[in-house]
């Protein structure tokens, strides 16, 4: 079943969701007047730490746009940062946040329990990869995810330590800044972080040219070496890494890990927050590599763009904390959980996963061509509706983060959405909606390829 919308042009602009006309419209340049004003007031208000990527006020999205309050509309290739994944206001979950939020907003799951907080345990525990007992709890962010597992594995194993790795991104938060590699702009200044984490090499085969199994045992020697097995709680990883350049190991390197963590009582954790849910061509990530994570993050894309996160696992490690010990105010508040269970239902039936498999060939085949026509175009990877586009000096091979601003910079002014990612600032990212049509990812594509031409 194929979930694109048709490239209808409709003469209004409905108050959101799919039924917004499908196509690239600049009626001023970007930003138009209303956005300028917006962005005066937010410079005004909002604390100067608080950026933001696309000079716009955003007043409605669907499909495979974003509308902003001056008219235009924008291509979206980035879902407000791979959340959007079912599209924005998704029909299935408008219905279920309306009829939820008139029933009740709040409780405390803690305080009093309601259905839909079990429904989406039961239903992630399912959804997971692993043919094995799993429990779930559920926070408000992917960021408070990750610190809940490195709880529970810490818990579960009576020991500290813990591994990321570089490129990692695992969140802003004290032991998440920890966690993340890049200092620019996620910890400059913000320390200090909290102790008992280490950083080992990734697989990144296009700079390492490293395989699966050499990379991991480079890895295991400096975690052996300079952590020590008795010591170490958990390795925490992203299958495919997100923000640190959708890097995606050589084949072998997730494995070997996960074969090691097993054979040392180390909990292993997949952080999926940015490759769950339908959005890599399969549900998780874990799976494209054969693995069975001990535990998985999961947010963004969970509950259609409503703020949930979880953490999923062996029900022995889940259990291992003290009743009482996990929690929080809002954690599985029952709105975002009646979205979740509106998104989890369209990601099993509605087609996605193969839609976001089309979306990748359509996206691979395009940028491979472009590459082929232009060497600073030097990696094109990723898995399914996760894209990337790795930019580079073509004589030396390194990274070029200033052509690759000069290129988003350029999509944008022509209304394409498009946000950059990696350690050194030069990769293009490329995170659609699986609601965007063919004909707008194409169109999104050429404005792309234009750019780089012009650049
Ligand atoms: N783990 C793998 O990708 C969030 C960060 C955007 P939160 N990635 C987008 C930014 O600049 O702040 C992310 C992720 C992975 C954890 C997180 C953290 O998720 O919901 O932003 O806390």
């Amino acid at each position: 079943m194929s979930t694109s919308v048709p490239d209808t042009v409709s003469p209004t602009v409905p108050l959101g969701g799919p039924t917004l006309p499908q196509e690239r419209r600049l009626v001023t340049s970007i930003p138009g007047p209303r956005s300028e004003e917006l962005l005066a007031r937010k410079a005004a208000a909002v604390a100067a730490g608080v950026g933001h990527t696309v000079p716009i006020q955003a007043v409605a999205a669907g499909g495979g746009v974003v509308v902003d309050a001056d008219g235009n509309s924008l291509i979206d290739l980035g879902s407000g940062i791979a959340v959007t994944t079912l599209g924005n206001a998704h029909p299935k979950v408008v219905a279920a946040v309306q009829e939820q939020v008139a029933q009740f907003t709040h409780t405390c799951f803690m305080i009093s329990p309601y259905e839909s907080y079990v429904a989406v345990a039961e239903a992630l525990n399912r959804i997971t990869p692993g043919d094995f007992e799993k429990k779930t709890a559920l926070f408000n962010s992917g960021a408070e995810a990750v610190e809940n597992a490195v709880k529970i594995a810490r818990k579960y194993t009576k020991k500290q330590a813990v591994v990321a790795f570089d490129h990692g991104y695992h969140g802003r938060t004290n032991l998440t800044m920890a966690l993340t590699a890049k200092n620019m702009p996620y910890k400059h200044g913000f320390g200090p972080f909290a102790s008992e984490v280490y950083r080992a090499p990734m697989s990144y085969p296009f700079r390492d040219g490293l395989s699966g199994a050499d990379a991991a045992k480079k890895a295991i020697s400096v975690i052996e070496k300079q952590v020590g097995v008795d010591n170490l709680a958990a390795v925490i990883i992203e299958p495919i890494q997100g923000e640190g350049g959708f890097i995606v190991p050589a084949d072998g390197f997730l494995p070997a890990l996960v074969e090691w963590c097993r054979a040392n009582n180390v909990v292993f954790i997949a952080d999926e927050v940015q490759t769950g849910f339908a959005r890599t061509g399969a549900m998780f990530a874990s799976e494209l590599f054969g693995i069975e994570p001990d535990l998985i993050t999961t947010a963004k894309g969970i509950a259609g763009g409503l703020p949930l996160a979880a953490v999923t696992g062996r029900a022995e490690i889940m259990d291992a904390s003290h009743a009482g010990g996990l929690g929080g105010t809002y954690g599985g508040n029952p709105i975002a959980c009646a979205a979740a269970l509106a998104a989890i239902d369209a990601f099993e039936n509605d087609g996605l996963i193969e839609r976001a498999r089309e979306l990748g060939a359509l996206l691979t085949e395009r940028l491979s061509e472009i590459q082929a026509a232009d060497p600073r175009l030097g990696d094109v990877r990723g898995r399914g509706a996760m894209i990337a586009a790795e930019f580079v000096d073509p004589t030396t091979g390194e990274p070029d983060a200033a052509l690759t601003a000069a290129i988003a910079k350029a999509c944008i002014a022509q209304g394409v959405i498009v946000l950059t990612c990696g350690t050194y600032g030069n990769v293009i990212r490329f995170l659609p909606p699986l609601s965007i049509s063919d004909n707008l990812l194409r169109e999104g594509l050429d404005v792309v390829a234009g750019a780089l031409k012009a650049a």
